[in-house]
């Protein structure tokens, strides 16, 4: 669906991943898992995910939505056939009730992936079904307390 928007980033419609840098966003691939149409493996534009949390930032066009942020292993993303991925959760579901942004200040990276490369997927469950945008995390760098209070910002 298509709407005209005042965000100068996103000129259509769904969810646009904009912090950190998304694998990729092509709005009719949007709806293919688990990438929205780019590579799971590919390493462009790698963010470093601190154990004690990175930013993430979520543009939407929808009138609401609910996200799962969660996170896998890029040795088992590669390693995946068929769909068979194995996401670990990173925060609870998340639910937006107004279109515009939703900024996470820090989503805690996990601790037992220490030193290990994994790659983040958003998925936007809205009018338009599900929707995927991922990003490549860094291995977290140095060791902190997980952020337990997350909050989400819906203005
Ligand atoms: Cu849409």
């Amino acid at each position: 669906m298509y709407f005209l928007l005042a965000f100068a980033t996103l000129a259509v419609g769904h969810f646009i991943l904009e912090v950190p840098t998304s694998i990729g966003y092509e709005d009719i691939k949007e709806g293919s898992p688990p990438c929205g149409g780019f590579d799971i493996t590919s390493r462009a534009g790698v963010t470093e995910w601190p154990l004690a949390g990175a930013p993430l930032k979520i543009i939407s066009t929808h009138p609401g939505a609910q996200y799962t942020i969660q996170a896998t292993l890029l040795t088992d993303a590669a390693a995946a056939s068929g769909g068979n991925f194995n996401f670990t959760s990173m925060v609870p579901l998340l639910t937006q009730s107004g279109r515009g942004g939703l900024c996470l200040p820090a989503v805690p990276g996990i601790a037992a992936w220490e030193g290990k490369d994994a790659v983040v997927q958003v998925i936007q469950e809205a009018t338009d079904g599900q929707l995927y945008q991922v990003c490549q995390a860094c291995p977290p760098q140095t060791v902190g307390i997980p952020n337990s209070s997350l909050s989400a910002d819906t203005s």
